[in-house]
C-alpha cells in the first residue's frame, strides 16, 4: 500500500480512570490506546487520506489491541513489529482534578523504545508524501532515535515533505538535552510544530520571533500551537494567525496531535496556509470535547458539527 503520511514512534496501551481521582482509589480502568504519532495517523485516515505507522509493539494483549485498534481506523500497520522479547508500553491517565489530569509512564526498555532503522521499511517511507515524526521518538531510547532519523532520511532523499512535532514529554527526557536534539531535527523538517512552552525551549522571550529564526529565512514553516488561542503560522516574514474555536473541552491530551493531523490533511488538499491552519484548529476542536486522545477526531463530514448551536439535535 502507499500512504500518503508514515508515521513511526510509541503507541502505548492507555488505562484511564473513569472519575476524578486518584489511580489507586479507582476499583475500574478504562481500557485504550495512546500515541502521538499514531494519533495523528488516525487522524489523516478519518480525514480520508491513507496513513501508515511503523512502531514495535509486544507480542501480548496489548499488542494486539493497538493493532486491531489502528487497523479498524484505516491505518495501515504492515510495517509495524511484534516484538516477543518484552511487553508492550503502559500509560496511565488520572483526572487529578476536574480541570487537570495525569499521566504515567510504563514505557523504559519496552516494546516501542525497541524501535530501530533496521524496522524500517524503505519503500513504504520512500513512497509518502508526507513523513511526520516527533521528539517523543528522539527522547525513547537511542535506537528509537536512529530510526527517526533514517525515516527522515529515506523521506527527504524519495522528495516527501518532513513534518516534525516537537512533544515534549518532561518525564522522558531533561530540557537541555531536548532543545539540542529538538532544534536539530526542527532544522531537518520542511513543517514543524511546536507549542508556546516547547519553543521557547530553545530559549528566548517571544515564542513568535523564536520561531522565526528557526525557519531558515522561509524554507520551512514553524507552525505554533497555541490551544485556547488557537494557531499561528510563521515562514520567514509572513505570518498568518488562526483563533481557536470556542468549545468545551473535555480532554485536552492529543488535541496538539489532531491539530497536526487537520493541519497535514491541509497540505495533502494543496490548501493555502491559512486553511491548512483552520483546518488544524477544527480538528484540534473536535479532539477535546470528547474523553480519549483521538477519539475525537473528526471525519470530513464531521467538521460542520461544531457550527451548531449548543443544543442542537440532528435528525
Ligand atoms: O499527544 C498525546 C500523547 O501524549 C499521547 O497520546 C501519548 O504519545 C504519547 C506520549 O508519549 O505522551
Amino acid at each position: 500500500m502507499v500512504s500518503d503520511v508514515v508515521t513511526l514512534g510509541e503507541t502505548m496501551a492507555l488505562l484511564t480512570t473513569p472519575r476524578v481521582g486518584r489511580l489507586r482509589d479507582m476499583p475500574e480502568l478504562l481500557m485504550g490506546i495512546a500515541g502521538s504519532e499514531s494519533n495523528v495517523a488516525i487522524g489523516i485516515c478519518r480525514l480520508g487520506y491513507r496513513a501508515s505507522w511503523i512502531g514495535r509493539v509486544g507480542a501480548d494483549e496489548f499488542g494486539e489491541l493497538i493493532l486491531a485498534s489502528l487497523r479498524r481506523e484505516g491505518v495501515d500497520v504492515a510495517g509495524s513489529v511484534v516484538d516477543g522479547a518484552v511487553h508492550t508500553a503502559i500509560m496511565f491517565k488520572e483526572r487529578r482534578t476536574p480541570a487537570v489530569s495525569r499521566v504515567t509512564y510504563y514505557r523504559e526498555g519496552y516494546a516501542g523504545s525497541r524501535l530501530g532503522p533496521e524496522d524500517l521499511d524503505e519503500s513504504l517511507i520512500g513512497a509518502a508524501r508526507i513523513v511526520h515524526v516527533t521528539g517523543i521518538t528522539l527522547a525513547l531510547s537511542k535506537t528509537a532515535r536512529a530510526a527517526a532519523y533514517r525515516a527522515v532520511e529515506i523521506g527527504r532523499a524519495a522528495g516527501a515533505l518532513i513534518s516534525f512535532d516537537f512533544n515534549y514529554r518532561a518525564a522522558l527526557w531533561p530540557p537541555d538535552e531536548a532543545a539540542r536534539s529538538l532544534r536539530d531535527m526542527a532544522l531537518r523538517s520542511d513543517l514543524v510544530f511546536a507549542s508556546d512552552d516547547e519553543v521557547a525551549l530553545l530559549g528566548g522571550e517571544d515564542p513568535i520571533s523564536i520561531a522565526q529564526s528557526l525557519t531558515g529565512g522561509g524554507e520551512r514553516a514553524v507552525i505554533v500551537k497555541r490551544g485556547a488561542k488557537g494557531a499561528v503560522s510563521v515562514r520567514g516574514a509572513d505570518i498568518h494567525d488562526e483563533p481557536a474555536l470556542a468549545v468545551t473541552a473535555i480532554d485536552v491530551v492529543g488535541a496538539g496531535d489532531a491539530f497536526v493531523a487537520g493541519y497535514l490533511a491541509g497540505v495533502l488538499d494543496g490548501a493555502a496556509e491559512r486553511d491548512c491552519l483552520r483546518l488544524g484548529c477544527a480538528t484540534g476542536a473536535h479532539a477535546v470535547t470528547v474523553l480519549g486522545d483521538w477519539e475525537g477526531l473528526p471525519s470530513r463530514d464531521d467538521l460542520v458539527l461544531l457550527q451548531h448551536a449548543a443544543g442542537t439535535t440532528l435528525r
